[in-house]
C-alpha cells in the first residue's frame, strides 16, 4: 500500500468519477483517500493547494490535480479499452467536445443545478444553455451507439458522469425529452457494471491510516 499512488477522491464528484472511471479502465492500482470537501484533509492541500478533488499524488511526489491529465496519465500507462486508440481526427474532437462540456455546459449545470449560488442566473435559461450540448451529443449518437462510433472512448468517459448529474436535477423532465440516442447511451452507462465499480461507498479518510486499494479488485 505505501507505494501505491494516492488519489484524493470524492464520491459524487463527476470530476473524481471520470478519474476513478479511467482508473478502474487501466487497472492501474491507487491508494483511493475519500474526503469531504467541507473539511479537507490538510496532506490533501499541502499536496494541492487549489484544494479541489480529483488529486493524484504519485510514487515520486509528483501530482496531477486536473481529472483530464489524470485520466491521460493512467491510460498511456495501459489503455486496455483502446479509449485512445482513434484517429487524429476524433482525438482533436473529443479534446473539443470535453472542452465545451467542461466550459460551457459545465457552467450551464451549475446554474441550473444551484440557481441561488449565482447571481442573476435563471434555472430554466441554465437549462436551456446545457441542453445544446445535451442536443449536441444526441445527434452524434445518431451515428452510432458510442460518441465515437462503435466502441467505448474517453469521451464517453470524461462526459458520463456530468451528463448523469444533468439528468438526475430533475430526472422526469430529462426522461421525457427527444433525445432517444442520449438516453439510452446513459441508461448503459448508469445500469452498467463500470459505473457500480467505480461507485462504492468507501468509508471517509481521516489521515493516519491507510486509505482503500482501489480498483476494487485490481
Ligand atoms: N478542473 C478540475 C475541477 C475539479 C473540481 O472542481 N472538483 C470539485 C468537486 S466536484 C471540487 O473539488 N471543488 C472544491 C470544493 O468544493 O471545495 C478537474 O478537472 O479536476
Amino acid at each position: 500500500m505505501n507505494d501505491l499512488p494516492i488519489l484524493y477522491s470524492f464520491r459524487r464528484c463527476p470530476y473524481a468519477m471520470r478519474a476513478r472511471l479511467a482508473i478502474a479502465s487501466a487497472e492501474f492500482p491507487v491508494e483511493l483517500r475519500e474526503v469531504l470537501l467541507r473539511d479537507k484533509p490538510n496532506e490533501l492541500l499541502e499536496a494541492s493547494p487549489k484544494g479541489t478533488v480529483p488529486v493524484l499524488v504519485l510514487a515520486d511526489g509528483s501530482v496531477l490535480e486536473e481529472s483530464r491529465d489524470i485520466m491521460e496519465y493512467v491510460l498511456a500507462m495501459s489503455d486496455r479499452e483502446g479509449l485512445l486508440d482513434f484517429s487524429a481526427g476524433d482525438l482533436t474532437a473529443m479534446e473539443g467536445l470535453i472542452d465545451r462540456l467542461d466550459g460551457p455546459f459545465k457552467a450551464a449545470l451549475d446554474r441550473y443545478k444551484y440557481p441561488d449560488k449565482y447571481a442573476g442566473a435563471n434555472r430554466l435559461d441554465a437549462r436551456a444553455a446545457a441542453s445544446e450540448f445535451t442536443s449536441e451529443l444526441d445527434r452524434r449518437l445518431g451515428a452510432g451507439p458510442y460518441l465515437f462510433g462503435d466502441r467505448v472512448s474517453f469521451a464517453e468517459l470524461a462526459c458520463w458522469p456530468f451528463i448523469r448529474q444533468f439528468a438526475h436535477v430533475d430526472r422526469d423532465w430529462f426522461w421525457s425529452q427527444d433525445w432517444n440516442n442520449l438516453i439510452a447511451w446513459l441508461d448503459a452507462f448508469i445500469a452498467s457494471d463500470r459505473l457500480k465499480r467505480i461507485f462504492a461507498k468507501y468509508p471517509r479518510w481521516h489521515g493516519g491510516e491507510a486509505g482503500i486499494v482501489f480498483p476494487p479488485d485490481a
